[in-house]
């Protein structure tokens, strides 16, 4: 086995000596997730400018037998995106290789390479009148490569799909280190295995992601965004019904949030004000856009009096101006930061079917409540989508090591509701190292067959993010 300088050497003659990493000051804020779970160590962080450099890394790296972990912005919540600790996986950052190489307006089409930044993306379609959907409280830092390769939902999924769904054509470097040129721009492809849905969601173990066109819409003319108040999960659900009857497609968003949730943004997120004057159980965060000219707030006002009227609603604010509906819209995407703030907590990324929602809330709520004494539940999420982040904080900083120490209790119990209610252990946030446990315990045999067939096949040597996913 090569010692590890004389393979640096090998990889500073590919790369060159800048696309290099490996004083420990340079590498350190790669090897560690944006949740602190992990700390790896890493052989070198390279730095590729170009797809060639991506290939000839990749190839290098199996001739060598040596583990590749790619990392975008490395904003993930399941450390897929962290090397092991053995210090012989390499990670290859894609940040340098970001150039919005084409932007099609009248095929409604963009073409970015993976370390362009979500919110670059969102922006260079802006200036073509056009508007790529896919939002996350993350955009500013996490990268389109990253974005696909766990699937990234979000805030819009309700109207657009997730980021799958977005996805016209996509390149991308095999584990053997040739490229896959599959950068096409079509609506219409039937030619056999569709091997770009595949590499989405791989979360880096069946290459490296390294360009995708994506689909474009027409820039958004008119928006009207309330902030609702609801008794219970059960009114959400009716309203969400009226909101897509009355406003079809034009519904866009529709975000659940619990008191608590406004507690710990007012508390912690500096400027952050309940947007209604009384306490209510839970809101719904809902918005309605277009592309064409049309009074939104009109019909989001009639819906909304229509679902007072079946007595849904307790209270709602109307965003009156921009700032208002940036003000609803910086609450919701604020509950993350504010529960990190809070201290120690537990996530569980989870969906039901949507008409289940209810039920599963009231469940595993009473299970929470009787069961961990020192938490309390923080439940919120894409309830246009089924999707829940249902969430228990430490209600003391003293408490944590304990509170921590019951994590493989709870997540079972809970796992096991979502399974009884036929939902997924991990509704947007993907597999990595977190949830590898769990994939294995609740996919079906077949289908860990068929995805251990697919490995083997496309990554014979094992190189592409060993010890994630599966
Ligand atoms: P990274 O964290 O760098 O990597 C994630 C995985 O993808 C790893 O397995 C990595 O190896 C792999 N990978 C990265 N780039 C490539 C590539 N080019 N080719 C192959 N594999 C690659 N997620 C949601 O789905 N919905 C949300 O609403 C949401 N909100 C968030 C809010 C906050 C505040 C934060 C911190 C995170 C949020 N996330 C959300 C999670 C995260 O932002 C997403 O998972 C995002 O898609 C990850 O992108 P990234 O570039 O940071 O990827
Ligand atoms: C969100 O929807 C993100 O805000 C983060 O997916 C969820 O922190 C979480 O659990
Ligand atoms: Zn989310």
């Amino acid at each position: 086995m090569k010692d590890s300088d004389a393979l640096r050497a090998e990889l500073r003659a590919l790369v060159g000596a800048d696309g290099v990493l490996t004083a420990d000051a340079d590498t350190a804020p790669f090897l560690v997730d944006q949740r602190q779970l992990y700390h790896g160590r890493a052989l070198a962080v390279v730095l590729p400018r170009t797809v060639e450099q991506v290939a000839s890394v990749v190839g290098w790296c199996n001739g060598q037998r040596l583990g590749v972990v790619p990392q975008g912005g490395n904003t993930g919540y399941c450390g897929g995106a962290t090397p092991d600790e053995s210090g012989r996986q390499l990670l290859l950052s894609l940040r340098r290789l970001n150039r919005i190489r084409a932007i099609d307006a009248d095929n409604f089409s963009i073409t970015a390479e993976a370390g362009c930044v979500l919110a670059s993306v969102q922006q260079a379609a802006d200036r073509f009148e056009r508007f790529f959907p896919l939002s996350l409280g993350s955009e500013g830092s996490c990268q389109i490569g990253g974005n696909l390769a766990t699937n990234a939902g979000g805030l819009n999924v309700v109207r657009y799909g997730m980021a799958r769904e977005l996805v016209l054509g996509i390149e991308a470097v095999l584990p053997d280190g040739q490229v896959f040129d599959g950068l096409k721009s079509l609506r219409k492809d039937n030619t056999g295995y569709d091997l770009k849905s595949l590499l989405v969601g791989s979360e880096g173990t069946l290459g490296v992601i390294t360009a995708a066109t994506l689909k474009l819409w027409p820039k958004m003319r008119s928006s009207a965004t309330a902030f609702v108040a609801l008794a219970t999960p059960e009114a959400a659900v009716k309203l969400l019904g009226i909101l897509r009857a009355r406003a079809g497609e034009r519904l866009s968003s529709f975000e659940l949030l619990p008191r608590i949730a406004v507690e710990l943004t007012a508390r912690y997120i500096p400027g952050i004000t309940d947007p209604l004057t009384t306490v209510y159980p839970w809101y719904i965060l809902c918005e309605l856009t277009s592309a064409a000219d049309e009074p939104l707030q009109e019909l989001l006002q009639q819906t909304l009096a229509e679902a007072a009227e079946q007595s849904l609603l307790l209270d709602a604010a109307l965003a009156t101006s921009e700032r208002v509906r940036a003000a609803f819209w910086r609450l919701r995407e604020s509950v993350p930061e504010a529960q990190r703030h809070a201290g120690a907590s537990l996530k569980h990324d989870i969906s039901v079917p949507i008409a289940s929602l209810p039920e599963f809330i009231n469940e595993a709520s009473l299970w929470v409540q009787t069961h961990v004494h020192d938490g309390v539940l923080v439940c919120y999420g894409h309830a246009g989508d089924g999707n829940l982040h249902f969430n228990i904080n430490c209600i003391e900083r003293e408490r944590s090591t304990a509170f921590l120490a019951q994590e493989p209790q709870i997540r079972r119990a809970i796992h096991d509701l979502v399974a009884k209610f036929a939902g997924s252990i991990s509704a947007e946030h993907g597999i990595g190292r977190l949830k590898r446990e769990e994939l294995a315990r609740y996919a079906s045999p077949v289908a860990l067959g068929a995805m251990r067939a697919i490995k083997q096949a496309l990554d014979p040597n094992g190189i592409m993010n060993p010890g994630k996913l599966l």
